[in-house]
C-alpha cells in the first residue's frame, strides 16, 4: 500500500496495449560504473523504468561492440574518451544535457554527471508516456539554483508541513534510515532539481554538532548518487550557545574564526556541500543589527567562509518588523526594499538574497515583491511555496503554477524597458553569477509524501519551471498527469479542468480583489478568520470598517509602497483607475460601494465570488466520481475525501467571508443571499 504514492510520477507503468512502439536497444552502456555516480544511477533507472514500462530486461555494459545498438549514457568528456567523436559538440552549460534517439541508438550525454542523469529521466519520461519520436537536441537550464527548502526541525517536527514528520530528523539527531531521504532525491533528481536546504530556517545551533554534522554527511551521501546537493540552514547566534563566547557579532574575530573553522569541518565530511541559507533579523532570529551590523555583513561572514569552498549563502530578505495599525502610512510590505535596497552592491558574489514572491507572505494574490527591482548590483533568486501554508495546506486541491507564472513572468519595466522577473531572478537581466529560485517543499513521511496525491503536481511543476520559466503548466501538468495516472483521455481532461479551475476558486471564496488570503493569521493559517486580519502587530492588514476596506499604498496619500516600483509601474498602481480589480484593495481603500471596471461595487463582488467559487469546489467532487472507473481505489478513495472535505470548508469560507462584510458594511446581497431574511 502507498507505492503509487512514493513512487509519484516515476511509477514507471506498464504502457497500455494500443500504444505503437518501436525497437528497442540491446544494452545500455553506462559510461561510469562508480556506485555513487549519477551516470551509474542513470544506468540503474534506464534499467528499472525500460522493465517497468515496456517489459524488457536490458543488460548495463561498460562498452558496447561497434555495430551494436546501445542507449549510451555519459558526459560528454566520457564519451569522447571512448568514443573520439570530433563532430560532436552539443551546446551545453552546467548541468545541461545533449538527447538523441535515431532508431535504436539513443544517446544521453551530460555537460556534467548531474546532467547525464536529467538525460535518462527524459528518455524515461518520453517512453513512459508512449513517446518513441525520433529527437537530437540539447537543452539547458534557465539557472544555476535550483533548490528546495525544507522547513524540517531537529525533533521531527515541521513547520507548515502538512505529510507527517521529518524523513531527514528525530529527536535531535539525523534518522537511522535514510531510505525515504534517497527516495526524495530520486524525484528530485527527475524534475532536475540540485539541492535541498534539510532543515528549518528558524534554525538550531544543535545542527552543528559533531554527531549531526556526520548525520548531515550520512544524507549528502544518500543524496549524492542523484546529483542532489545538501545544504543546511544556520542559526546566527549558534557561536553564543555551542562555544564559551559570549557574543555573535559578524565582525568580531573570534567569531569570524569560528564560523571558518566550523565551515571546514563541514566539508571536510561533505565536500560537494551546496551552501547555507540564513534567516537573520526576522521574526525573533538572531542577527547582524543586534550588533549594529548591517544585513550585508551578517551575510558575507557566512559567504567568506564558504567561498574557498565553493559554497553559495543564501540570505533571507523576509526581514520586517512589527507594526502598529494606528499608523496609517506603516506598511510591512515595504520593509523589503527599505532594508535591502541600501545595501545592493555590498553583499559578496557569493550570496543570493532570498525573495518570497510577493512582499507579504504567500497569499493567494499579492504584487510582485519590487525588491527585484532595486537590487542591480545583487544576486537574487524567488522564493515559492509548494507547501500549501495559506493556500488550504493540501485539503484543498490548488495547482500552483499559473500563480507562480502571474508572478515570473510580470514586467517590472525597469529603465523602462523589458524587465521580467523571471529574467531578474535568473541572474540574466542584471547579468549576475547567481540566481534562480527555491521552492519551500515540506515533504514528510507521508506515503504521499506532502499528504495529498494531486499536491505533487506542484512539486512536479516546481522543478519544470525551475529548469525553464518559459515551459507552459498545461503541458507540464498533462506530462504529470500520464506518468502519474495512466493515459486515459477522460482522466487527463477532468484533471487538467480541475487543476485549472483551482487557484481562480481558492481566490473566489477565501479573498478577492488583492484583500489578500483571509485565513487566520494568528494561529492556524488555516479557514477563515477575517476578523484577524486588524489590529495585529503583523502588519497583514486589510483596514476593513463599516463603510471602507483595503490599505491605501499610494505614495500620494497612503504608505507610499507604490513608489517602490519603477515608475511605470508605481503609476500603474498609484491611479485607481489603471490598478487591476484583481489588485485593487492591495493598494487602494475604497468604499464597499466603489465600482469595480467589471461595472460591480466591492461588496457585491466579495458575495458574487464567494458563491461561485464554492461552486467550483463542490464539482470538483463530480468530476472526482467520474473518474472511478480509470483509478485504483487507493488513490480514488484519497483524492475523493479531500475534494469533498474541500467542498463542505468551501461553503465555510463562503459564510463566514460573506456574513462578516455583511454584518460589518450592512449592505445586501442583490442575490439575496447572505445575511439573515
Ligand atoms: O509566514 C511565516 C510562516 C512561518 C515561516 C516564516 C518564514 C519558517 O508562518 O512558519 O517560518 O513565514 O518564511 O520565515
Amino acid at each position: 500500500a502507498g507505492e503509487d504514492g512514493l513512487q509519484a510520477w516515476l511509477r514507471y507503468a506498464p504502457l497500455p496495449r494500443g500504444h505503437h512502439r518501436s525497437s528497442l536497444p540491446s544494452r545500455i552502456v553506462a559510461l561510469n560504473d562508480s556506485s555513487s555516480s549519477p551516470v551509474y544511477t542513470a544506468g540503474q533507472e534506464l534499467q528499472k523504468g525500460i522493465l517497468g514500462i515496456l517489459g524488457e530486461d536490458l543488460e548495463i555494459c561498460d562498452s558496447a561492440p561497434a555495430g551494436n545498438s546501445a542507449i549510451l549514457v555519459g558526459t560528454v568528456g566520457q564519451y569522447n574518451k571512448v568514443y573520439q567523436d570530433a563532430t560532436l559538440h552539443p551546446d551545453l552549460s552546467e548541468d545541461g544535457f545533449w538527447l538523441s534517439t535515431q532508431g535504436t541508438t539513443v544517446r544521453i550525454l551530460g555537460q556534467n554527471e548531474r546532467g547525464v542523469l536529467y538525460g535518462a529521466f527524459e528518455y524515461l519520461s518520453m517512453l513512459a508516456q508512449g513517446n518513441f519520436s525520433t529527437v537530437e537536441y540539447p537543452t539547458n537550464p534557465s539557472a544555476p539554483i535550483r533548490w528546495t527548502n525544507e522547513w524540517d526541525n531537529m525533533d521531527g517536527s515541521i513547520e507548515r508541513g502538512f505529510a507527517g514528520n521529518s524523513i531527514f530528523f528525530d529527536d535531535g539527531a539525523i534518522v537511522a534510515n535514510l531510505t525515504r531521504a534517497a527516495e526524495y532525491a530520486r524525484l528530485l533528481a527527475s524534475i532536475r532539481v540540485n539541492a535541498v536546504i534539510v532543515n528549518n530556517v528558524n534554525a538550531n545551533y544543535t545542527t552543528l554538532q559533531p554527531d549531526n554534522i556526520e548525520g548531515l554527511g550520512r544524507i549528502a551521501d544518500v543524496f549524492r548518487p542523484y546529483g542532489v546537493q545538501l545544504g543546511m540552514s544556520l542559526y546566527f547566534a549558534s557561536p553564543a550557545n555551542i562555544t564559551n563566547l559570549t557574543t555573535y557579532d559578524p565582525l568580531d574575530s573570534r567569531v569570524i574564526a569560528f564560523w571558518n573553522d566550523k565551515t571546514d569541518e563541514i566539508y571536510q565530511r561533505i565536500p560537494d556541500m551546496a551552501g547555507y541559507l540564513v534567516k537573520a533579523n526576522s521574526e525573533g532570529q538572531p542577527g547582524p543589527i543586534q550588533y549594529n551590523r548591517t544585513l550585508a555583513q551578517g551575510a558575507n561572514l557566512f559567504a567568506k567562509a564558504l567561498k574557498p569552498h565553493g559554497g553559495i549563502l543564501m540570505f533571507r530578505a523576509f526581514v520586517y518588523d512589527q507594526l502598529n495599525e494606528s499608523d496609517w502610512k506603516a506598511d510591512r510590505a515595504k520593509a523589503a526594499v527599505d532594508y535591502f535596497q541600501p545595501l545592493d552592491g555590498d553583499f559578496d558574489d557569493n550570496v543570493v538574497v532570498q525573495i518570497k514572491y510577493g512582499p507579504i507572505d504567500f497569499q493567494v494574490r499579492e504584487p510582485v515583491s519590487p525588491l527585484f527591482a532595486n537590487l542591480r548590483n545583487t544576486s537574487t533568486a524567488i522564493e515559492l511555496q509548494v507547501t500549501q501554508e495559506y493556500l488550504g495546506q493540501q485539503c484543498h486541491v490548488i495547482y500552483l503554477p499559473p500563480l507562480w507564472k502571474t508572478i515570473t513572468n510580470f514586467d517590472l519595466r525597469v529603465d523602462n524597458s523589458t524587465s521580467l522577473v523571471r529574467n531578474i531572478m535568473t541572474g540574466q537581466h542584471f547579468d549576475r553569477p547567481l540566481g534562480g529560485s527555491a521552492g519551500v517543499v515540506n515533504v514528510g513521511q507521508n506515503t504521499t509524501w506532502l499528504g495529498s496525491h494531486l499536491a505533487m503536481s506542484n512539486l512536479y511543476a516546481y522543478g519544470r519551471l525551475a529548469w525553464d520559466w518559459t515551459a507552459d503548466p498545461t503541458e507540464i501538468l498533462q506530462d504529470w498527469i500520464r506518468l502519474t495516472f495512466g493515459h486515459n483521455q477522460q482522466v487527463i481532461d477532468t484533471i487538467t479542468e480541475m487543476s485549472l479551475a483551482s487557484w481562480p476558486a481558492y481566490e473566489n471564496y477565501s479573498g478577492n480583489l488583492g484583500i489578500q488570503t483571509l485565513t487566520d493569521i494568528l494561529y492556524t493559517h488555516f479557514g477563515p478568520n477575517p476578523q484577524s486580519q486588524d489590529n495585529n502587530g503583523w502588519g497583514q492588514w486589510t483596514r476593513a470598517d463599516k463603510a471602507s476596506i483595503g490599505m491605501d499604498r499610494t505614495v500620494s496619500n497612503g504608505t507610499g509602497y507604490s513608489g517602490q516600483y519603477p515608475p511605470e509601474i508605481a503609476s500603474l498602481y498609484e491611479d485607481i483607475s489603471t490598478t487591476p480589480d484583481d489588485l485593487l484593495l492591495w493598494f487602494h481603500h475604497v468604499n464597499y460601494t466603489h465600482t469595480l471596471t467589471s461595472g460591480k461595487s466591492v461588496i457585491q463582488h466579495f458575495y458574487d465570488a464567494h458563491y461561485a467559487g464554492a461552486l467550483t469546489a463542490h464539482s470538483f467532487v463530480g468530476m472526482w466520481e467520474s473518474l472511478k472507473p480509470y483509478m485504483d481505489t487507493e488513490r480514488y478513495d484519497d483524492v475523493l475525501f479531500r475534494q469533498k472535505f474541500q467542498a463542505g470548508h468551501a461553503l465555510v469560507w463562503r459564510d463566514a467571508i460573506t456574513n462578516f462584510y455583511h454584518n460589518l458594511s450592512g449592505i445586501p446581497d442583490e442575490a439575496g443571499r447572505v445575511g439573515h431574511h
